[in-house]
């Protein structure tokens, strides 16, 4: 008999209500290793006859102790039918042996199932671990012991979630699940999770693989995301058959946020001449320079007109300034022109429609942003109200309502954009004072632009000249 000094476990202190709830019940059967996609719903499935025999299966991560190797054997009879994955005995060794599914990454809800059959009763503890992170071993052992008759619940966990984990029910106490080696069994781990630290998982139990009953019920885990797989545990790992692993997953949609934005086609319109009254072909940089403590940066350029930064009146993002010592920059485009502070949002709209459109600048009352759209005046360009059936189009002129974090608004240029018949897409913008690139992407939906931050915008509706000269103040309106 081993030694059992120093064995800890965690008993659960609390009774909670069982769930009689079964979880979907097995009905895929197929042979090999097979992922199936049914919807939204997947069906990863293993019962691995499709690996060499004496060989760990392939597309297996192998982690733990060395000292044994998890391989497929031939039991009971011969062929594929009869593999099932074997993990060795090892006495007297406090240590870990897994298996896991190699890139088989799930996030609750899922379910695994696997079939056990413990080889020897004087052992320890071998079942499903989920929620590996290869990075940092954080998991969770999910593991009957033959020894103890029990099933035991080990979380590991370093991330940053605050968790409060409990853990209940039957099989938590020794003797609370009677199982006797030579036998087989089915357990099951079902997670479910309403947000990080509020993971649920709930195991079940089953000698038919129909009926299964749930036996341990744990709540508060802090993240159920992972690979998954199967292991065994000491002090004394077990002679172990594994076999019919399956795991049923949901492919959840990604939120908006995370879809992958795609990539903008260049634009096919002309560029446009730099501006004459910059000193310094680079942002203004003499001129900027000579008034402020900062050189100018360009960030990003469209048709060849350029955003810049920084905009020194605005302490926070710009470091070393300071407001009451620092200011932004005026400047005017020509005599007696209205002036833009460089490299405020506003500066650059009204920089890119004087040299795409000659339409001279105008004033905004304290510079609201804002009031782009509303307060323009001219005959060259068209306000648009957004709709239904419309969305923004390169050389479009933004307006962003004020918001509680920034009253000005905002504004800035379309370079592209991209929206399908629903009014989903995107819009490719480029502006100053409103990103560290000087480039932004707006997530179109149901025709609304960015939430409807978006108010509206100026188009032009004439035809696009190639401009090859700069406009003068003669020639504007
Ligand atoms: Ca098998």
């Amino acid at each position: 008999m081993l030694a059992r000094i120093g064995k800890t476990r965690k008993l659960a202190l609390v009774a909670a209500a069982i769930l009689m709830v079964l979880p979907p019940a097995s009905v895929t059967v197929r042979a090999g290793n097979a992922t199936t996609n049914m919807g939204s719903s997947t069906v990863f499935f293993d019962d691995f006859s499709s690996y060499t025999p004496g060989l760990p299966p392939i597309g297996y991560l192998l982690r733990g102790t060395s000292a044994i190797t998890p391989t497929v054997e031939e039991v009971g009879g011969i062929g594929p039918a009869y593999r099932v994955l074997d993990f060795p005995d090892l006495p007297f060794l406090y240590d870990n042996r897994w298996a896991l599914k190699d890139g088989l990454t799930v996030s609750a809800p899922y379910t695994v199932t696997a079939k056990i059959n413990f080889q020897e009763s004087v052992a320890d503890r071998a079942g499903i671990t989920i929620a590996w992170n290869d990075q940092n071993e954080n998991r969770i052992d999910i593991q009957p012991n033959v020894y103890w008759q029990d099933v035991e619940f080990h979380v590991t966990y370093t991330g940053p979630v605050t968790s409060n984990v409990q853990i209940s029910g039957p099989a938590t106490t020794p003797g609370g699940l009677q199982f006797s080696a030579g036998t087989d069994y089915w357990l099951r781990v079902s997670a479910t999770s309403n947000g990080p630290g509020q993971g649920q998982v709930i195991v079940y139990w089953s000698s038919d693989n129909i009926a299964f009953t749930p036996v341990v019920t744990a709540t508060g885990l802090a993240d159920l995301t992972g690979l998954v797989g199967l292991g065994t545990a000491g002090p004394h790992l077990p002679h172990v058959y594994f076999d019919d692993l399956k795991v049923d997953y949901t492919v959840a949609p990604p939120p908006p946020t995370d879809t992958p934005v795609p990539t903008a086609t260049p634009s096919p319109l002309p560029t446009l001449p730099a501006p004459t009254w910059w000193a310094g072909t680079a942002c203004d940089s003499y001129h900027f320079r000579g008034q402020t403590r900062f050189f100018p940066t360009p960030l990003a350029q469209y048709r060849n007109v350029v955003a810049c930064s920084p905009r020194p009146f605005w302490a926070a993002p710009t470091p070393g300034a300071t407001p009451g010592v620092d200011y932004d920059i005026l400047e005017r485009f020509y005599p007696r022109a209205v002036g833009e502070y460089e490299w405020e949002c506003v500066e650059y709209a009204m920089r890119f429609m004087y040299l795409a459109y000659q339409q001279a600048p105008w004033y905004l009352h304290d510079n609201h942003a804002y009031e782009i759209v509303s307060s323009y005046r001219g005959h060259i360009l068209a306000a648009v109200v957004p709709g239904p059936g419309i969305f923004p189009q390169p050389g479009d002129v933004l307006a962003y309502k004020a918001t509680r974090s920034n009253p000005f608004g905002h504004t800035s240029v379309v370079t592209a954009s991209s929206v399908d018949a629903q009014g989903n897409g995107y819009v490719w913008v480029i502006e100053q004072n409103g990103s560290p690139t000087g480039r932004s992407v707006l997530r179109v939906t149901n025709w609304q632009v960015a939430n409807g931050n978006v108010t509206g915008w100026l188009h032009y509706p004439g035809p696009i000249v190639t401009a090859t000269a700069t406009p003068t103040a003669a020639s504007l309106r």
